[in-house]
């Protein structure tokens, strides 16, 4: 197959970076390079901005129902195209095909929910406290947004970005993480074709670090909307946040499954092993820790580490395949590190550990889907997240430690409880410091139309998805019409009550 070249895509043009350098876009499952990648400068974020900046007026004043209409167009165009970009996903980042088929399913139907929003965006019309007034809000598009995407989700992500702040009259600076630009170049293809005017989405391509920043900080952009680790993040906050810019952070998780002593265990095993090996343990929703009650822990551990040391490793285009690559030598490095790390704290290796050495495995980025058994909840592999295909399992004797467990990392994005006790499973409902929770399955698998992000360091309170969305892409904006003629006070003629 001919090596492809990927370029930016500025002002309706598809455009060399200005370093005049590539680099390599790889399979992490075999090494074979996909395509070269034009290198962008901080001279490449500005001309995007500013194509970003000229197209602003025009596309606000766009009806937003024909901003829909070219969404919609899109959400059409994806769908034709699901496989095809499904096996360029599995190629460009690892996941197994049925996987990377469910990410451009998730970008599909954020594209026709937000397709809709064309013809919704509802504000409140309320009654005005005076006569002959008229009190209404309607949501104002911030501007320019750039939209900072990770590799795990290469479609999914950035439509749950690109999609609400295009319908609702923003123009965008996309830049995607440098180990997926393949399926970024394929999602903006679909929005021309779909007839997103010029100037309207911008993709600029490279390593993140120095445009990165240039691009947070650049004064032509009035959002930031960033997926990724918490540490870029808090970077991120801190060089945006002197500026007074908007941003809208989703960061990382330590997601914990509780599995009760009246739990259908067979269940749990089939939700853990889906949340924390899917995806090669690399979603920021997936269960890195398993809390099980000591009445079911041994039979909880034998089973997990039973499906564990069965599991597949491979090129995720195989229909064989259970566990894909994890996406860069560093991320397998990483990965590793813990091992000892585990096993110095006290924790015990129960499957798993290592990186294969033999055979086709060898070439890629693979680490054996780990159990970790006896720990405990202040130990590292506990606490920290890994982004890898590793689980650690936590025993306690009740619903009140497990949630004290479960609470107790600096993390707040996703967990689960398996119990058939109704008031187990309202408690953990209640009293989770999560932005998700699941009752009956695993930590993963949100679907669109609800808010997703999570509390405590995970985010900063902003909500991707849903409804929620339209609020971190719009500003609201409240509006008071006095058709009486005449200078009316609020708060002071006519309204309000008198004490006696
Ligand atoms: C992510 O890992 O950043 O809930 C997103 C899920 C997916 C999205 C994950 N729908 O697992």
């Amino acid at each position: 197959m001919a090596t492809m070249h990927l370029r930016n895509h500025i002002d309706g043009r598809w455009v060399e970076g200005s370093s005049g350098e590539a680099f390599e876009d790889t399979d992490p499952a075999n090494g074979e390079v996909i395509a070269t990648v034009t290198r962008s400068t901080t001279a490449d974020v500005d001309r995007a901005v500013d194509a970003a900046r000229r197209a602003c007026e025009a596309w606000r004043l766009t009806p937003a129902p024909k901003r829909g209409e070219i969404l919609y167009r899109a959400g059409e165009i994806l769908l034709r195209r699901k496989d095809d970009l499904a096996r360029e996903m599995t190629r460009e980042m690892g996941k197994v095909l049925a996987e990377a088929r469910g990410d451009v399913q998730e970008g599909i139907d954020m594209t026709y929910y937000m397709a809709g929003e064309g013809r919704r965006q509802f504000g409140d019309v309320v009654p005005a406290e005076l006569p002959n007034k008229w009190a209404m809000s309607m949501r104002h598009p911030h501007g320019v947004v750039a939209a900072i995407t990770p590799w795990n989700f290469p479609l999914a992500i950035p439509t749950w970005k690109i999609m609400p702040a295009l319908v609702l009259g923003n123009t965008v600076v996309f830049k995607p993480a440098s180990y997926t630009p393949l399926l970024a170049v394929r999602l903006v293809e679909v929005l021309e074709e779909a007839g997103l005017p010029k100037g309207v989405l911008n993709l600029v391509l490279g390593p993140g670090g120095e445009i990165g920043d240039h691009l947070v900080t650049h004064p032509g952009v009035d959002l930031v909307s960033f997926t990724g680790s918490s540490d870029a993040g808090a970077h991120i906050s801190e060089i945006a946040g002197r500026l007074l810019k908007r941003v809208s952070c989703e960061l990382g998780g330590k997601n914990a499954i509780v599995v009760m002593d009246d739990a259908e265990v067979d269940l749990s095993i089939e939700g853990i092993v889906w949340s924390a090996f899917g995806t090669s343990g690399q979603r920021c929703t997936a269960a890195s820790r398993v809390i099980a009650h000591r009445g079911v822990a041994n039979d909880v551990i034998d089973k997990l580490v039973g499906r564990a040391k069965k599991m597949r490793m491979g090129h995720g285009l195989e229909p064989t395949t259970d566990l894909g690559p994890v996406v860069s030598k560093q991320a397998q490095e990483k990965v590793a590190s813990y091992m000892p790390v585990a096993e110095k704290e006290g924790a015990t290796i129960a499957a798993g550990g290592r990186i294969p050495t033999e055979g086709a495995l060898a070439k890629g980025f693979f680490h054996e889907p780990t159990v970790l058994v006896d720990v405990k909840p202040n130990m590292r592999v506990a606490q920290e997240e890994i982004f890898g295909p590793v689980v650690a399992v936590l025993e306690v004797g009740s619903l009140e430690e497990a949630v004290k467990v479960l609470n107790s990392t600096k993390y707040g994005l996703s967990c689960s409880i398996y119990t058939r006790n109704v008031n187990n499973a309202f408690r953990f409902m209640r009293d989770a410091e999560t932005g998700l929770v699941y009752v009956n399955a695993g930590t993963i698998g949100a679907e669109i139309q609800l808010p997703f992000g999570g509390m405590k360091t995970t985010g900063n309170g902003h909500r991707e998805a849903g409804r929620a969305a339209l609020d971190v892409y719009a500003d609201w904006k409240s509006i008071y019409v006095d058709f009486s003629g005449r200078l009316q006070k609020a708060q002071m003629d006519g309204g309000g009550t008198t004490s006696s």
